[in-house]
Order: structure tokens, then sequence, then C-alpha cells
């Protein structure tokens, strides 16, 4: 009798204490979860307080691309369904960008240990960055660097009315981004640490984050393959950047009777230009020279060359060409490595 009462009362006693042991671990891990929220939330914004710093000119006020490709890309995102492989990749492939530059383009290496301006742990801020889309963050740091501006502009304004002398133009947020005229004083990246895969490149921009649903990517499957424009007979339309960072849409053959009319269009905010080369090279062999351009006197003769193409830039122009086969390229720093080619049989 009175045992089973102790044994009651020690078993009453067992459940308080896990009643209560199980809320200080509920509030436990609620309290750390807190502390890493908080603690990631602080560590964006030093990542976009840095790429305020060093990103925009290239990259866009908000990660939309300028002279650099645009940033703020689905395939850069991961979520929480993301498996740790595919977080883990696209952490590397960022992290690896960032820290080394990429070769034969504008784009500069920024690790310490390369002889860049940055530590690991500030390129780690900004890589969480672009993963985590914070791209309001990015913003923030622009309009409250601008607002000194601004404040700064308005004292000298006070001055020169004071003085009668010229008054400054006043900065505008896009005095941030750097233009075309700029790359001329920009220089391309040597080398890098021979840590960039094209695959894995393919891979990331294949990416789909947030089409995880099957309706979706049974959508995306079902979607026809991207076609070029529908042109009137004589006209090539040549899409750059249109069906991806570095494609060159364009019909696989073009039938002719005479005058061609070229029109060339870049959809992208990174520059793009186009040269048809009449070659007997393979397309995906033509020789390159330490720019990291295709070397145009050895890879054929040039029958066309447009301009320097910024965003929604277009070119038209008339041209014949033989009946027989061309490759169409771009040749911005870089970008033939990046595959931007594609043949064109001309009957
Ligand atoms: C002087 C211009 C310039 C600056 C400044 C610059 N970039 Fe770039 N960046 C580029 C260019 C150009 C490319 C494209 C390189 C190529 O051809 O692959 C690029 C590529 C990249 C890529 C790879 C994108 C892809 O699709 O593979 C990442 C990531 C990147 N930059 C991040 C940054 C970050 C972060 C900063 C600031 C710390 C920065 N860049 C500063 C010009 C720049
Ligand atoms: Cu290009």
């Amino acid at each position: 009798m009175n045992t089973s009462k102790q044994v009651n009362a020690m078993i009453g006693l067992l459940f308080i204490a896990f009643l209560f042991f199980g809320g200080y671990i509920a509030r436990e891990q609620l309290r750390a979860e807190e502390a890493s929220v908080h603690q990631n939330e602080e560590l964006v914004h030093r990542g976009a307080e840095l790429f305020h710093n060093n990103c925009v000119s290239c990259h866009g006020l908000v990660g939309e691309g300028n002279i650099g490709p645009a940033l703020n890309s689905d395939f850069f995102r991961t979520t929480e369904s993301t498996p740790d492989g595919e977080a883990r990749e696209v952490y590397t492939y960022l992290f690896n960008t960032l820290s080394c530059g990429r070769s034969g383009a504008y784009m500069p290496l920024w690790s310490e240990r390369f002889g860049g301006s940055m530590s690991e742990t500030q390129i780690d801020y900004i890589v969480k960055l672009i993963m985590q889309g914070r791209w309001d963050l990015v913003g923030h740091a622009n309009e409250e660097h601008f607002e000194h501006k601004l404040e700064s502009w308005e004292i000298q304004k006070a001055d020169a009315e004071r003085r009668g002398g010229a008054i400054p133009d006043r900065p505008e947020l896009t005095d941030y981004l750097s233009t075309i005229e700029d790359t001329a004083n920009l220089s391309v990246t040597a080398d890098n640490c021979g840590q960039y895969s094209m695959d894995t490149r393919s891979k990331i921009y294949a990416r789909t984050p947030f089409a995880a649903d099957t309706s979706s990517v049974d959508a995306a499957q079902d979607a026809p393959a991207p076609v070029a424009t529908e042109a009137p007979p004589g006209v090539l339309v040549v899409d750059l950047a249109k069906d991806g960072p570095y494609a060159i849409t364009a019909p696989d053959t073009f039938a002719t009777t005479g005058e061609i009319t070229l029109q060339v269009k870049n959809y992208a905010a990174l520059i793009h230009n186009l040269r048809v080369l009449r070659t007997d090279l393979s397309p995906d062999g033509l020789p390159t020279n330490d720019q990291a351009m295709v070397d145009i006197e050895a890879a054929g003769e040039i029958l066309y060359s447009s301009d320097d193409l910024q965003n929604g830039g277009e070119e038209e122009a008339s041209l014949s060409l033989d009946p027989g086969t061309y490759v169409l390229f771009c040749n911005i720093p870089g970008h033939y490595q990046l595959r931007m080619y594609k043949t064109i049989t001309i009957e």
C-alpha cells in the first residue's frame, strides 16, 4: 500500500521533471534558432555592405547585371529543401569565383590569399547574401551611402552659390554603375586558381530551386525548345543572351538568294557583340589570344562585326554570304570560352 503510493509519487515527480526539462530544451532550441537567425541577418548585412562597395559597379545596383552578368538569378539560390550536397556545390562555385576571379574576363579576384582585398570571411558573407537573394539589403546599403553623397553635394552646392561659382552636378544613384566607356580602364583577370569548371557552371545554370513541385517540372519539360524569332524572308535574326546568359539564338540553317539583312540584339545587361566568321576550323577549336579573345587573324575571315551592344542594344546590317557554314560568336573577353558561339549553314 505504502510502496504503491510512493511509486505513484515517484512517477508523478518524474513526469513533472520530464515536462520541465522538455519545456526547457524546447525553449533552448528556440533561443538557439533565434540567435542563429539573428546572426545570419548580421552576416548578410555585412555582405550587402561589401557588395555595395565592391560589386554594384559591374553587377548592378541589386544584382541585375551590368558589365558582369546578373547575380540575382534563381539558380544561385538555395532553400530549405535544397539537398546539402547541391547547396555546397553552389557555395563552392560562388566562393571560388569570388576568390579567384575569372581569367580572361573583367571579373577581378578578391581573396587576400591570391593578392585580392578581401578575407575569406568577407567572401563568405557575400556568398551567403547571393545564395539567400537578399538584394533588399544591397538596395538599403546603396540608399544609405547615396544619402551621404547627397548631403555633401548640398554643402558643396551651398558653398558654390555663396561664392557664385559653378554648381556641381547633382549625384545620381546610377553613378555607382560602370559604363561601357569605363571598360577601357578595366583590366582583364590574368589567371584564376584553376578552380572553375565549365561543367559545374552548366549544372548550376540548370538549377531551378523554386520549381520543386512536379507540375512546373512537367511544364518545363513540355516547353518547346527555344527557337529564333519569326522573321520575314531574307532577314536573319540573331539574339544574344536571350535563352541563357551566354546563348546565341539563330536558325541552324538559313536559305538566301542574295543579300541578307542581319538583325542582332543583345537581351542582357551584360555587354555582348557578334562576329560572323568563315573558317575551316571546328567551332569549338578556334585559337584564342592572351586577352581571352578569339585570335581573329588565326581563326579565319571575319565577314561581319557588330558594335559592343549594351542591354537592349540592336544593330542591323546587310551582308551577302556564300552558301557554306559559318561560326557566329561573341568576342567579349572570355565569352567564346563560355561557349558563346553557334554554327549556321547558309543555303
Ligand atoms: C570590373 C567589373 C567587375 C567587378 C567589380 C566584379 N565583377 Fe563579378 N564578374 C564580372 C564579369 C565580367 C563576370 C563574367 C565573367 C565571365 O565571363 O564568366 C563576372 C562574374 C561573376 C560571377 C560568376 C557569375 C556566373 O554566372 O558564373 C560572380 C559570382 C561574381 N562575378 C561576383 C562578383 C562579386 C560578389 C563582386 C564584388 C565582390 C564582383 N563580382 C565584382 C565583372 C565584375
Ligand atoms: Cu558575349
